[in-house]
């Protein structure tokens, strides 16, 4: 199994990040001014003090914008410094660039700014009645669910709602401009996308985006976070470069990090289901109320996603799902691995643990009879292409004999008075493609030198994933040469151009497949030069282990005299490939069609042991059946299912966003804002593989998991539910995600005969 390339680099320091990037002499530091009420009219603002203080070479506004005040991603409703108004805290309003950056953040105390105040909402059922929308609403609609209501045996409502989540990517944002000669910039940007940061410093200094080259190495992190957020950081490092002409920095401290940018969206959500006698689940109504932030951001698509992810690996005939995306004064939330999905399927887990309590089953037993099949199709109208929801849950009964487990969670919890445990079934189905049909393509670039080593660059950002180390493997195979010979070069927009951000877990799938279109190209052409070398068809010559040969004629010529010997031909050594993901299609008038390449399962058993005096609980044992395809590097592809699922339990158990009513996040630190550590992990994390083909549209049928584990942490809040209502079984918590322990701890006391 191949190694991630970046794992010894990483061990021993010497991997490269923005910040490590050797300065060039005069190099300046920016640093942001943020908005510190949520939302105002600025009324004057003085920068005399904060200009003269020691170090500071300038302090650049609005008004130092030589193109479009404006970097909205998918809405031009995005101002890069505010002007007259600001909306959020932490919204920048200037930057100032200082000989260092401690002379720099000296400055900031030293702006005088007077504000009026205007109203402020934080809440989104708040923004929806006051009309406070960011764009127009949107419903996706299957069968007809008032109908089926009418027949159905048991019908429920409620309310369930989930938290945001900050990134915590390790690196913060981080940007590095360099002004070059005439027109030409030159940026170092911490960014899922290369090419959003080009386009945007282009529209904002009034620039070509052929004057504007992005480079990225590698990014400590980004988990959705730097998909369109790097952007803002990028941009105002060019602004400042470019007036001052002179290199400038701009790597944001922790605390500005947390306060300035996105989030996942907190959502709030009514739902309705109804079940017939045997369990089935006919009907399903809801209505998201997503928390946007102050503008839009990626919030569309993230709506988008959510509806598509209603019913997660369900088939229900009949839903009715509206969104409603709500303008609030807080940050604008963005992209988080599983953008939108996760918030969609807590939901629909929380109707069904509903269901189950209130009927008086086991919630897993409604889970799994209504798990969706081969042929049935999703209420976009997709047809599901395999039974790998239900082979996902049959085989984690089998292989990890679930029964007795249960079992054992029982004897113990009647044994135990203030120990309890609890556990849940989590089925998750998450669909691999960007919903946006057009984000749908990649590019590559190979060019094999003459002594034939091989480098190559695509339009994929290595943030840790692995993603580099799957392309060098693709490079290798498609030569059968080995790995060393080849290197990957540093994600560039001069070398691979229009590219979509490294998102929607499809980096490798997408870029893959374009190193592949490309690298096949080139040995077709080396192919009839060997052929011709050893006297054969093409078709008889095969490549192994840096060895030419046929079956007649097998030794003699190797990889490298191969290559030398096409050069001396003049035969073309370099290639773009170009893949655009075939057969999908999506139709927004109708919210019908095939949005997605193929879907990823797999269920997650989890048990928790909670200690019902304090509140204060662990998870135990977290078993997986994953649905990998056939995986390309399984190792990498484990990793990312164990980090998802750590991140996905912190999401639901601990990492609390509270907010004042004032719009100010009350969990500014690590201090006040708790994610998983060490000892948070489960004790036990069993992985198997689900035996599955894997999709042709999937890169070597190896399927995209950066994302799809995520949502196997939702199970934590079931399980955690489970342990509560052993102790107390009138309990019945709001569904209020993060469970928090302080939480767990009223709901273990709770006395409910309200309902
Ligand atoms: N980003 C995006 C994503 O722009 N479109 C998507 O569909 C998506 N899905 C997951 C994560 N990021
Ligand atoms: Mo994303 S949530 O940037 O795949």
């Amino acid at each position: 199994m191949m190694k991630n390339i970046d794992s010894s680099g990483h061990l021993r320091g010497e991997s490269i990040y923005v910040d490590d990037i050797r300065e060039l002499g005069g190099t300046l530091h920016a640093v942001p001014f943020l908005a510190d009420v949520a939302h105002a009219s600025i009324l004057s603002i003085d920068y005399s003090r904060a200009k003269n203080s020691k170090g500071v070479i300038d302090v650049l506004t609005a008004g130092d914008i030589p193109g479009e005040n404006q970097i909205g991603g998918i809405i031009n409703d995005e101002v890069l410094l505010a002007e007259d108004k600001v909306h959020f805290i932490g919204q920048p309003i200037a930057i100032i660039v200082a000989n260092s950056h401690y002379e720099a953040r000296e400055a900031l105390h030293l702006i005088d700014i007077e504000y009026q105040e205007l109203e402020i909402i934080t809440d989104p059922r708040t923004a929806k009645e006051k009309g406070s929308l960011l764009f127009p609403a949107r419903t996706f609609k299957s069968g007809d669910v008032d109908k089926a209501f009418a027949d159905c045996e048991y019908v429920f409502s409620g309310k369930a709602d989930s938290g945001g989540q900050e990134h915590l990517y390790i690196e913060t944002h981080a940007s590095y401009a360099i002004q070059l000669e005439r027109d030409n910039i030159k940026i170092y940007s911490s960014t899922q996308g290369p090419t959003a940061v080009q386009k945007t410093v282009a529209q904002v200094l009034g620039l070509s985006m052929n004057d504007v080259e992005v480079d990225v190495t590698r990014l400590g992190g980004a988990f959705g976070g730097k998909e369109d957020q790097a952007t803002a950081w990028a941009v105002m490092a060019a602004l400042a470069a470019r007036k001052l002409r002179k290199p400038v920095k701009l790597v944001l401290d922790r605390a500005d990090d947390i306060i300035a940018s996105g989030k996942r969206h907190p959502y709030s959500s009514d739902f309705k289901i109804g079940l017939d006698k045997n369990l089935k689940i006919k009907a399903y109504k809801v209505t998201y109320y997503q928390n946007g932030g102050a503008v839009a951001d990626l919030s569309p698509a993230i709506l988008e996603r959510t509806l598509f992810h209603v019913a997660n690996s369900y088939f229900i005939p009949n839903t009715e799902a509206t969104a409603y995306s709500c303008k609030t004064n807080l940050h604008p939330f963005t992209a988080f691995r599983g953008f939108g999905g996760p918030q969609a399927m807590f939901v629909i887990e929380s109707a069904i643990a509903l269901s189950a309590e209130m009927i008086g089953v086991e919630r897993s037993l409604i889970q799994e009879k209504n798990l969706i099949r081969k042929n049935d199709r999703f209420h976009y109208g997709q047809s599901c292409d395999s039974n790998n929801a239900i082979k996902s849950w049959d085989k984690i009964y089998e292989k990890f004999d679930i029964i007795s487990e249960i079992q054992r969670i029982r004897k113990f919890n009647s044994d135990s008075v203030f120990i309890k445990k609890g556990f849940s079934l989590m089925p998750v189905c998450f669909g691999i493609s960007f919903t946006k049909t057009p984000m749908t393509q990649a590019r590559a670039m190979v060019h094999v030198y003459q002594d034939g080593s091989v480098g190559f660059s695509t339009g994929a950002v290595e943030m840790g994933q692995g993603v580099n180390t799957k392309l060098m493997q693709l490079a290798a195979k498609a030569f059968s040469i080995d790995i060393q010979r080849i290197k990957i070069e540093s994600t560039n927009t001069s070398r691979v151009a229009n590219t979509s951000p490294t998102a929607a877990s499809t980096g490798a799938d997408l870029n893959g497949k374009a190193v592949l279109i490309a690298c096949r190209e080139i040995r077709k052409r080396l192919e009839e030069v060997a052929a011709e070398v050893l006297e054969a068809d093409a078709g008889e010559v095969a490549f192994v282990d840096g060895e030419i040969s046929t079956i007649r004629k097998n030794r003699g010529l190797s990889w490298e005299k191969l290559v030398e010997t096409a050069f001396l031909k003049r035969v073309k050594l370099s290639e773009i490939g170009h893949y655009a993901t075939p057969l999908i299609h999506f139709d927004k008038n109708t919210e019908r069609g095939h949005p997605f390449a193929y879907h990823v399962y797999g269920t997650a058993y989890t048990s928790v042991v909670l200690d019902c005096v304090s509140g204060v609980y662990k998870v135990e044992d977290v078993k997986i059946v994953h649905d990998f395809g056939n995986s390309m590097n399984i190792g990498i592809d484990k990793g990312q299912v164990e980090g998802a699922l750590m991140q996905g339990i912190g999401w639901m158990t601990m990492e609390e966003l509270k907010y004042d009513d004032r719009g100010r996040l009350l969990a500014d630190s690590l201090s006040k804002y708790k994610v998983p550590d060490i000892f948070s992990a489960p004790e036990k994390v069993d992985i198997l593989e689900l035996e599955t083909e894997g999709p042709e549209l999937a890169i070597l049928k190896s399927k995209a998991v950066g994302e799809p584990p995520l949502m196997y942490g939702i199970g934590a809040y079931f399980a955690l539910r489970d342990a509560v209502r052993s102790f107390n079984p009138a309990s019945k918590p709001d569904f209020d995600a993060p469970f928090t322990a302080e939480k767990t701890l009223l709901a273990l006391y709770a006395v409910r005969n309200k309902k």
